[in-house]
C-alpha cells in the first residue's frame, strides 16, 4: 500500500536472528530489571535518524541511500554502559571499524545534498538496549558479540502501540 501521512524514518544496521538474540540477553542481564528493555525485533544501530517524512520526499530519501557505496565490515560489540540524561542502556564497539564512520558520512552527504539537516552531534554508534533506566551500569563483554555487517537499511517508526516499533521498508547491500 502507498503511504499518504508522514511517516517517522530513520537508517539504521539491523541484526540478524543471532545477534539480536545476544543483544537480547544482554539487555536483560545488564538492565537487571530496571527500566523498559527495547522489544528483540526493535534491537538496531541507528545510523541517519530523519524524523517525519513526507510521503512526496520518500523517493529523494530511497534514491540518495542507492547512491551510497559501503564495504563489508564486522561489529564487534565488547562493551555496554549507560548515559543517564536519556536515561539509555546500549551496548558499542569500543573500537569503531572505519567502514562504519565512512558509511555513515556518505549516507549524511547523500541526505544533506536534498535537503535533509545533518546532524549537528557527533556520531555514537550504538545499540540502545533499554529506555527509563535510572540508574544503570557499565562492563564489558567477555566474549564480544560478533556482527557480520552486509547490509544497511530505511526503517520506519512508529510511535504508539505496542513494540515491535519498527519496520524495515528496504535494505541496501555493500559492496561485494
Ligand atoms: P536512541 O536509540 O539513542 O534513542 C529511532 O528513534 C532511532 O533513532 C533510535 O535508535 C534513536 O536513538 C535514534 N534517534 C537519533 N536521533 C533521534 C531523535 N532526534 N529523536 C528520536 N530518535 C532519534
Amino acid at each position: 500500500m502507498t503511504e499518504t501521512s508522514p511517516q517517522r524514518l530513520f537508517f539504521a544496521l539491523w541484526p540478524d536472528p543471532a545477534v539480536r538474540r545476544a543483544l537480547a540477553g544482554l539487555g536483560r542481564e545488564a538492565a537487571a530489571g530496571r527500566g523498559r528493555p527495547v522489544h528483540p525485533e526493535d534491537l538496531h544501530l541507528t545510523l541517519v535518524f530523519l524524523g517525519s517524512v513526507a510521503p512526496e520526499r520518500l523517493e529523494q530519501v530511497t534514491a540518495a541511500a542507492g547512491r551510497v557505496r559501503f564495504q563489508p565490515f564486522e561489529l564487534r560489540l565488547d562493551h555496554y554502559g549507560w548515559w543517564p540524561r536519556p536515561r539509555v542502556l546500549w551496548c558499542a564497539p569500543a573500537e569503531v571499524p572505519p567502514p562504519l564512520p565512512a558509511l555513515f558520512g556518505e549516507l549524511q552527504r547523500e541526505l544533506a545534498a536534498c535537503g535533509f539537516a545533518p546532524e549537528k552531534r557527533a556520531y555514537r554508534p550504538h545499540i540502545t538496549l533499554a529506555r527509563k533506566v535510572s540508574r544503570g551500569r557499565s562492563g564489558t563483554l567477555e566474549e564480544p558479540i560478533r556482527w557480520p555487517v552486509r547490509e544497511f537499511v530505511l526503517v520506519s517508526s512508529r510511535t504508539h502501540g505496542d513494540p515491535p516499533r519498527y519496520r524495515v521498508l528496504k535494505k541496501w547491500p555493500a559492496d561485494s
